[in-house]
């Protein structure tokens, strides 16, 4: 099965959690697209009615669209029923590394609304700790002096090891801007970062920074898409 077979799986099973009546958070990434896509297929089969969608980034809420899923936001909707959305890593306890496609933040605040929050992922983003896939930890700062805040963060961790990256994007190396108008710093670690809620608090202390990419405690089930089958963790 390939990466994005599995991701399908894991997506579809999700999907089955969703009932005719809710207000569904929608995710972002190529696992989210997968679950948004099944949810526009069964409101057009007549098999889910009654669906409203709040997207967590303009791209779900373009590809929502297309779909037909009817769209609200958190205003209308601050209570959501359910969250389906991909991770980047998941550790034993269900913490997650989010933002790797730049909407942590949108998807923070839907998914922090929700009463269940089911994450969807292939076996590949388990970890034995978050930062340990040696892969990026995005942070989301405001362009002002990101040089400064980037370089705060980095020394927040320098007993990890951790590095600072500026994400860009394009040919000429453009800084990336999200959805907010904002700037996105990956950190990158060579140890483990220790205490999770510790390193949570220090990096949210920073006043250039808006939010970063570690979601502790928010997810309520991940289900996990693999080559053997699904495994599906409850909090
Ligand atoms: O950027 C994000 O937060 C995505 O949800 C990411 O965590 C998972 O993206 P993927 O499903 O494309 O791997």
């Amino acid at each position: 099965l390939t990466q994005d077979e599995l991701k399908k799986i894991a997506a579809y099973k999700a999907v089955e959690y969703v009932e005719s009546g809710m207000v569904l958070g929608l995710g972002t990434g190529s696992t989210a697209k997968h679950a948004v896509d099944r949810i526009g297929d069964l409101l057009r089969q007549g098999k889910l009615h009654d669906i409203v969608g709040i997207p967590t980034s303009k791209k779900t809420h373009e590809q929502a669209l297309s779909l037909g899923i009817p769209l609200a936001d958190l205003d209308s909707h601050p209570a959501i029923d359910l969250a389906i959305d991909g991770a980047d890593e998941v550790d034993p306890h269900l913490n997650l590394v989010k933002g790797r496609g730049g909407s942590l933040l949108r998807e923070k605040m839907v998914e922090g609304a929700c009463r269940k929050f089911v994450v969807i992922v292939d076996e590949s983003k388990l970890v034995k700790h978050l930062g340990g896939s040696g892969l990026a930890m995005p942070v989301e700062i405001v362009p002002f002096c990101w040089k400064f805040t980037a370089n705060r963060l980095q020394n927040l961790f320098q007993d990890a090891g951790c590095v600072a990256k500026l994400r860009t994007c394009g040919a000429n190396g453009e800084p990336y801007v999200t959805d907010n108008r904002n700037y996105i710093v990956d950190l990158y670690f060579k140890e483990d970062i220790g205490d999770l809620k510790a390193a949570s608090d220090a990096i949210l202390h920073l006043a250039g920074v808006v939010e970063h990419g570690m979601f502790l405690d928010m997810a309520t089930t991940v289900i996990v898409a693999g080559e053997l089958g699904i495994t599906v963790k409850n909090k």
